[in-house]
């Protein structure tokens, strides 16, 4: 039996990071917007309601969400360029998903996800080995580098999507 949570299963981010692991994760970042926009066509409002497990997120929330995790990914990211190991503000992401614009039109976050992505994946590719090697703190989790940051964003873009895949197939959407 499958853990509907976790679809692709937990992130996995090896140690040391294969460069061409990198570079595939980063490809799932530009990626996101694209797979996401296409995950959710066609779907009307009453379908975007339908939370993708039995307690779960609604799709709705799931696409805000994925909105409001990458922005925290590139301020994290821009922080650990911009000052010596930053410690980062973790967020109530249950909370968040119950405010009152996470009832917006889809639209609004797939448009903001295809702009931030977009200078996202530019900051990314001008990366200098040496700023490869920055890292923020996390207050619970420790030390998080560049790298793993990148195949931990690159996973949670194919965590959420395929939860509204999933759901759609086990609908037959
Ligand atoms: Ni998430």
């Amino acid at each position: 039996m499958t853990d509907l949570r976790y679809p692709i299963g937990p992130a996995q981010i090896p140690n040391p990071i294969p460069q061409e692991t990198l570079f595939l994760a980063m490809a799932d970042i530009a990626d996101l917007p694209a797979k996401l926009t296409a995950a959710v066509e066609g779907l009307d409002d009453a379908q975007l309601d339908t939370p993708y497990r039995e307690g779960g997120w609604t799709v709705r929330q799931v696409v805000h969400h994925v909105a409001d995790s990458h922005m925290h990914a590139f301020a994290r990211i821009r922080f650990a360029l911009t000052e010596p190991s930053p410690t980062i503000m973790p967020y109530d992401e249950a909370a968040w998903a119950n405010l009152a614009d996470y009832a917006a039109p889809i639209d609004w976050s797939l448009e903001l996800l295809e702009a931030l992505h977009a200078r996202w994946v530019m900051l990314l590719q001008a990366l200098t080995e040496e700023q490869w090697k920055r890292n923020f703190l996390h207050p619970e989790n420790g030390s998080v580098g560049l790298e793993q940051a990148v195949l931990l964003y690159s996973w949670h873009s194919r965590h959420h999507t395929a939860h509204i895949t999933r759901l759609r197939e086990t609908m037959g959407w």
